[in-house]
């Protein structure tokens, strides 16, 4: 399926989807952290903070802001809608099992892209139908960012970019040296999380991962 066109120019050119995930990182970490993934060539970042409460996120947020600004990054919030709305960000995400894609438009507005995370065929195809601008596809491995979810392999890969002419991220367990194959199964687009927020040189290696990408 060709690059889809988008009401949101960032999406379709878009192919290493960073997130900062709380559970790596420290918060006073954020924003050394923000600078280095996006050095490192990120073109998408989300703040993923399970276990803060939207105060918190709300003042993360901020501080990434500008960073991202500066680098051209579209920044997205996972879940907390009312972030999202109040800071006036870029894009949100949302779960199978939050709000959907129509309610996370209402709430922050028609400028605002909305993401959603898919685990099987049936959910990718009804995302699309549900408006969402793009999704995540996953988990391909089993990973700690994500423990309870079941990988779901690579052989759906192939399929899920005929069925759904979105953007489509393939997520869970990527890295550098599984790429060859996640790419050879047909991906175009990956989100990257713990391979990148635990390197050693976090913009070396998102910059390693970025060369690797169509
Ligand atoms: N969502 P890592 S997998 C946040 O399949 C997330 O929807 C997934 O982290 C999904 O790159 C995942 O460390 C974790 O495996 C991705």
């Amino acid at each position: 399926m060709p690059d889809s066109s988008s009401s949101f120019p960032a999406l379709p050119g878009a192919r290493l989807y960073g997130i900062l995930d709380l559970g790596y990182v420290q918060p006073a970490q954020v924003e050394k952290m923000t600078a280095a993934l996006c050095v490192g060539g990120v073109d998408l970042l989300q703040l993923r903070a399970k276990k803060f409460s939207s105060q918190e996120i709300e003042k993360l947020a901020r501080l990434m802001q500008p960073i991202l600004r500066e680098h051209g990054v579209p920044l997205i919030i996972n879940d907390h809608l009312e972030v999202a709305a109040a800071i006036g960000c870029e894009g949100v995400h949302v779960g199978q099992d939050d709000e959907a894609v129509a309610k996370a438009r209402a709430v922050v507005g028609q400028g605002t892209f909305v993401g959603k995370s898919t685990h099987r065929l049936d959910q990718a195809v009804a995302a699309q139908a549900e408006g969402a601008d793009y999704i995540g596809f996953g988990p391909l491995y089993a990973t700690g960012t994500k423990p309870d979810y079941v990988p779901i392999g690579l052989q759906d890969i192939a399929e899920v970019h005929r069925l759904v002419s979105l953007p489509i991220f393939c997520i869970g367990g990527v890295n550098a040296p599984r790429l060859p194959e996640i790419l050879a199964a047909g991906a175009r687009r990956v989100v990257v999380v713990s391979a990148l927020l635990l390197a050693a040189d976090v913009s070396a290696h998102a910059r390693e991962i970025k060369a690797l990408l169509p």
